[in-house]
């Protein structure tokens, strides 16, 4: 260990630790802007660019930024010596000089990390003037807005999308005042390999990278009397909105949410979860099928099988691989089966025509946003799904409409789409896609009920997992990846001839998976917030009476009067996809 002395305190920090570790240890509170260290994860960001971090180690003549300076032994350092403090003041008054001045309108004013900084300086003035500022046009998306001239240059989102996500969608450009972090050539997002996972999102200290907020499109269409309205909500947004009214992380409010979105006025509150249930049925067989196949001797069967329920890996296998284009599972996500069910099935049973219906959703998530505008998830020009919200959205309209979540009944999600299982929550937790599929699988193939439910193999927080599960002899290989980056991992193994022999593989974009995504309340940079919501996941799951998916007796049901069979030609007609190169 290295032995150093910050503010007359001794700590040992391990070989490789900086200066802002040692404090940390200690307890000291040196602020940063840039630095941003996602533990776990390849989300470290320590371009030392802003300099706010900066301290006075003793010996040196100029101040050194801690969160990029080695620990090194025998160090003694100072974190609040009257020339630092003037020198971080001075750094801060610097970027707010060349920073808009509009924060009552920005996206991010309340959870903005320049924001929070100058007022924990105490900056009421900037003394810095100047002509200069930069100039850029807004970048929009259905998902994501880029507006430039917020840009502080942390790179934090440049990290993110090419060292986390390996997309390589965005660098820096340009110098001095102009210098801002941008796609190649400066075109728009949408014309580049951006996946839409909204990963730079979650990371953008500022308002430079936001979602493009659907909410007043969702009151519009509420005030309409003339349309019906109903809500999905995913599976990982009842772990995490909480947060926004101060919860700890993890807290699960699923019934206050229900209760919340009826007194907004939905006219059905149901739940993604059931559309995921439904997938399993879909995915299974599929699964099922394909290793029926392989085990019957055919060549060329597209093995493994990639599960397909996220919409920004879905763009990466189109943008990156697509020569593995056939192994995707063709079922729709959770999402857009829920959109293409309550536009046929619900639609039928309210004896509405679909044109009539809204459909929104409350997803984790930017690029469902993205999904949800696709082309293909469409009939006559009318989407499936009308509107996508982030949990961060629905926290706001919640404020907005007055309502003390913390004073609410929990009410329970509306039938016959709101009815779920245990199955269907861990969809939103990385590993849970594929040990729902294998819990109905397993019991499909083997005819026999599983002898243990929890598949605790694969759970956990690594990048990249790999176990083995045995179906009575049959031994299946499972891979996972959360994060793109270790998705390209996985399979660019696969591309090379699968050496590990999977059979199937799940993959979620973000950190975590869904709890992590892009919508979801800011985590500054604090994993164990993701990993708390992921144990609220496991716990919902393991608290609900039915566990299965194919015991879920709404998607029977649905199956019974409208669909026949998973897989049969109706099923496939609703609720499978095809992707494009
Ligand atoms: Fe997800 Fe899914 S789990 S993709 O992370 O398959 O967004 O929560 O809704 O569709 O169910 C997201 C979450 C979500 C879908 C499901
Ligand atoms: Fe990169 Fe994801 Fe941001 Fe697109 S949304 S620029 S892929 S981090």
């Amino acid at each position: 260990d290295i032995r150093l002395v910050i503010d007359g305190k001794e700590v040992f920090v391990p070989k490789g630790s900086t200066i802002l570790d040692g404090a940390k240890k200690l307890g000291i509170t040196i602020p940063t802007l840039c630095h941003l260290d996602l533990h776990d994860t390849k989300m470290v960001n320590q371009t030392a660019s802003c300099r706010v971090c900066v301290v006075e180690v003793e010996g040196r003549g100029n101040l050194a930024p801690s969160c990029a300076t080695p620990a090194l032994d025998g160090m003694v350092v100072r974190t609040n010596t009257m020339r630092v403090l003037e020198t971080r003041k001075t750094v801060t008054e610097l970027i707010l000089s060349d920073h808009p001045k509009d924060c009552l309108t920005c996206s991010q004013s309340g959870d903005c990390e320049l924001q929070d900084l100058a007022e924990m300086i105490g900056i009421r003035e900037i003394n810095i003037t100047g002509k200069e500022m930069s100039t850029y046009k807004k970048d929009y998306s259905t998902s994501i807005i880029r507006d430039m001239d917020k840009c502080i240059m942390c790179r934090r989102c440049e990290t993110m999308c090419n060292e986390v996500q390996e997309v390589g969608a965005l660098s820096g450009i340009n110098r001095g005042f102009n210098a801002v972090v941008s796609p190649a050539f400066e075109l728009p997002l949408t014309e580049t390999v951006c996946t839409h996972c909204g990963q730079c999102v979650a990371v953008c200290p500022v308002g430079a990278l936001s979602e493009n907020d659907h909410t007043w499109k969702v009151v519009e269409a509420l005030a309409n009397p003339e349309k019906t309205v109903i809500v999905q909500v995913a599976p990982a947004v009842r772990v995490a909105l909480g947060e926004e009214f101060g919860h700890e992380p993890g807290t699960i409010i699923t019934g206050k949410m229900v209760t919340a979105l009826k007194q907004i006025g939905f006219d059905q509150v149901f739940d993604t979860d059931f559309a995921a249930d439904l997938t399993i049925m879909e995915e299974g067989t599929e699964l099922l099928g394909r290793l029926g196949r392989f085990l019957a001797g055919e060549k060329d069967v597209p093995l493994p099988i990639l599960t397909s329920c996220c919409p920004a890996w879905v763009n990466f296998v189109e943008s990156q691989f697509p020569d593995l284009i056939d192994i995707p599972s063709s079922a729709k996500s959770p999402q857009q089966m829920f959109g293409a069910v309550a536009k046929s099935y619900y639609a039928d049973i309210l004896k509405i025509d679909r044109k009539d219906l809204v459909v929104v959703s409350v997803m984790p998530c930017l690029a469902k946003k993205y999904e949800a505008d696709r082309a293909e998830f469409s009939v006559d020009g009318n989407p499936d799904v009308d509107l996508v919200i982030s949990t961060r959205e629905l926290a706001h309209l919640i404020e907005q409409v007055n309502i003390d979540i913390d004073e609410l009944e929990d009410s329970e999600f509306d039938k016959p789409l709101g009815v779920s299982t245990g199955a269907g929550v861990i969809f939103g937790s990385t590993g849970g896609v594929i040990e729902a599929a294998l819990r109905t699988a397993y019991e499909v193939h083997v005819k026999k009920p599983l002898p243990k439910i929890d598949f605790e193999q694969l759970r956990g927080f690594d990048g990249v997992r790999a176990a083995e599960v045995d179906f009575d002899g049959l031994k299946l290989n499972i891979g996972i990846a959360h994060g793109l980056g270790n998705a390209k991992a996985l399979l660019t193994e696969i591309r090379n001839g699968n050496p590990r022999n999977f059979h199937a593989i799940e993959v979620m974009a973000c950190p975590g998976g869904c709890i992590g995504g892009g919508g979801q309340p800011y985590h500054h940079g604090d994993s164990s917030i993701i990993k708390k919501r992921m144990d609220a996941i496991y716990q919902i799951d393991k608290d609900m009476p039915i566990r299965k998916s194919h015991e879920n007796q709404a998607v029977m049901e649905l199956y019974d009067k409208y669909l026949g069979e998973p897989m049969s030609h109706k099923a496939h007609d609703l609720l499978h996809t095809h992707y494009s190169q």
